[in-house]
């Protein structure tokens, strides 16, 4: 499976992996400071269509990382109980899981494979906050709410950068613990769940703030640990 994939001593091969449409393609772009939107990048689209995991090497001079977007887990094409077997994971030194909606079971059941496997980080990433944030605060102003609306009146636009701040906070904490919930019934130890969405990443990897921003600095923070870490140890 190493030869495969094209697994090289003194890099750290780093799968993101998740349900189909997560956004796995788009992260990738993102990190390897691709827009979505970049014509040569992975592929990115609604349906599913990565068929094959496909290899990418980090752009970045004298990085070590080696990205892999490894196809939608819980299709029919390959069921939760065999997707880490079948995909070849536990030959990597990194998992970054992507879930775009409820932490779902092939989450749980990759999570699960990966316990005996000491040597295999796992990152739980939680995408598209911008797209949920924005959802759940439209439905929280009045009907038919449009914030770009020239007719709109004062008060009822003041109240939109307000609920935004409640629904981010509320968002971050439900999905904290949803996650956590889950990880204990499967007798999981608690895990941190890194909150992004793409156009953020994208953001930090170039160093620009941004104000979507939850954790994205931190996750590629944790991922450049790890890198380092792995690299020390004399992978
Ligand atoms: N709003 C928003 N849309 C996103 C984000 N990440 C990805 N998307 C969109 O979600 C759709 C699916 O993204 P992909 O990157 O193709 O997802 P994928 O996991 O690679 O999908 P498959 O390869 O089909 O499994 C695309 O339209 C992306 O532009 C995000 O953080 N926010
Ligand atoms: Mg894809």
């Amino acid at each position: 499976m190493k030869a495969q994939y094209h697994y090289s001593p003194g890099f750290i091969h780093i799968a993101v992996v998740g349900s189909a449409g997560a956004g796995k393609s788009s992260f990738i772009n993102a990190v390897r400071s691709l827009s979505r939107n970049d014509p040569v990048p992975a592929p990115a689209g609604i349906v599913e269509i990565t068929d094959t995991v496909t290899r990418y090497a980090d752009p970045r001079q004298d990085s070590r990382m080696v990205w892999y977007d490894v196809p939608g887990s819980g299709t029919p094409k390959v069921p939760d109980w065999q997707y880490f077997n079948d995909m070849g994971l536990y030959i990597f030194d990194c998992i970054i899981m992507l879930t775009d909606d409820r932490f779902l079971d092939s989450g749980l059941a990759i999570l699960r494979a990966c316990k005996p496997f000491k040597n295999i980080e796992v990152l739980l990433v939680r995408s598209k906050s911008d797209q949920y944030i924005n959802d759940m605060v439209c439905e929280k102003m009045p009907q038919d709410f449009d914030p770009y609306d020239p007719d709109v009146d004062a008060e009822t636009l003041s109240l939109f950068p307000l609920r935004k701040l409640e629904e981010r906070q509320r968002f971050i904490d439900e999905t904290s613990q949803n996650v956590q919930m889950h990880l204990e019934r499967e007798k999981l130890l608690p895990k941190k769940v890194y909150v992004i969405c793409i156009d953020a990443m994208l953001a930090t990897v170039n160093k620009i703030r941004s104000p979507k921003a939850i954790d994205e600095a931190d996750l590629l923070n944790d991922i450049k640990g790890i890198v380092l870490e792995r690299l020390q140890l004399g992978c």
